[in-house]
């Protein structure tokens, strides 16, 4: 019988999580950096064969905090785990803390969802560390698996997405057009993939208070034109986003606009200018209007 749903995946920041969406479905859904908290909003990504189609819903790390940007990140966390079918836990070979395991293996158990785990960069060499990861899942009653994007094994694959499958409730057909990998837009995935690149070339806060807004997107037959603001939190960070005479903001639009082309298929114009919003991340409207609210927020 053919399965569909939502698998909401779930772990700490920079466990892998993107990282594993994107190699399974083959395509780049949700943007990836070395830093945490680089997923700030979920990210649909749909996998689908003859057994069943996997709708991965890509979260935020878990992270706490009552106001701002965190509280959002955290309040995105909570509804992918309330609104999913089933849940995937995705813990890197290198987290040093058997507690976080924990935690996040006893809230996988408290959902009561159907749940199994996965080990990510098992080509890192800590290879000791599964065995004693696999007993905190079968403890809980969960299934492990193990994947790592930079040397995948068939195998693993296949055990990891049919696992996955078996979690997902009968439906009659899939609920997304089998030809879809996402469901985010070419311009949701423009301003990530430009979030994407400014992560990858600056450090420390910079990277945490900076959001993408396009404010065109026109779509012409031959070319896709396409005005985008990259918006500071402070006064000293705008030098940096720019760089020696431009040279910072030159890069990221190069290395931007080659990830666009490649999913527009298309060629793309960028055009990239850097605003300061002091201090966005505390203003409520101000986060409403980069889309940092919350669904329930949203709706009510
Ligand atoms: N060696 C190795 N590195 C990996 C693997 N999977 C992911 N990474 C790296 O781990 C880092 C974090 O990957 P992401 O996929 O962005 O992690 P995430 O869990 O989505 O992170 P957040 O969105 O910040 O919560 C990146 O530098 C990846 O290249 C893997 O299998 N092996
Ligand atoms: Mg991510």
């Amino acid at each position: 019988m053919f399965k569909a749903g939502y698998v909401g995946v779930l772990g700490r920041p920079n466990a892998g999580k993107s990282s594993l969406i994107n190699h399974l479905i083959g395509e780049k859904v949700s943007i990836v950096t070395a830093k945490p908290q680089t997923t700030r909003q979920r990210i649909q990504g749909i996998f689908t064969d003859d057994l069943g189609q996997i709708i991965f819903v890509d979260a935020p790390g878990f992270v706490r905090g009552d106001k701002g940007l965190n509280k959002f990140l955290h309040t995105e966390y909570t509804e992918v785990m309330e609104e999913s079918d089933a849940l995937l836990a995705v813990i890197s070979l290198d987290e040093k803390d058997p507690k976080h395991i924990e935690k996040l293996l006893d809230s996988m158990k408290a959902s009561g969802k159907p749940w199994c785990a996965v080990v990510t960069k098992t080509d890192l060499s800590f290879m000791h560390r599964t065995p004693l990861i696999r007993d905190m899942v079968t403890e809980r009653g969960g299934q492990l698996f193990t994947y790592s994007v930079v040397k995948p094994e068939e195998q693993q694959e296949e055990f990891l997405v049919k696992g996955i499958q078996q979690l997902l409730p009968e439906s009659p057909a899939p609920l997304y057009d089998p030809e879809i990998y996402t469901t985010q837009s070419l311009r949701e995935l423009t301003s990530e993939v430009i979030r994407e690149k400014c992560f990858e070339h600056f450090q420390q806060e910079v990277p945490y208070g900076l959001v993408v807004q396009i404010r065109k997107y026109q779509a012409l037959p031959d070319i896709d034109r396409i005005y985008a603001d990259i918006i500071v939190s402070r006064d000293g960070h705008r030098p940096m986003v720019v760089g020696h005479g431009g040279k910072t903001l030159k890069s990221v639009g190069t290395m931007a606009r080659k990830d666009i082309e490649r999913a527009s298929g298309k060629k793309v114009f960028l055009d990239l200018h850097v605003k300061v919003k002091k201090n966005w991340m505390s203003s409520k409207p101000m986060m409403k209007e980069f889309g940092y609210v919350s669904t329930r927020e949203a709706n009510s």
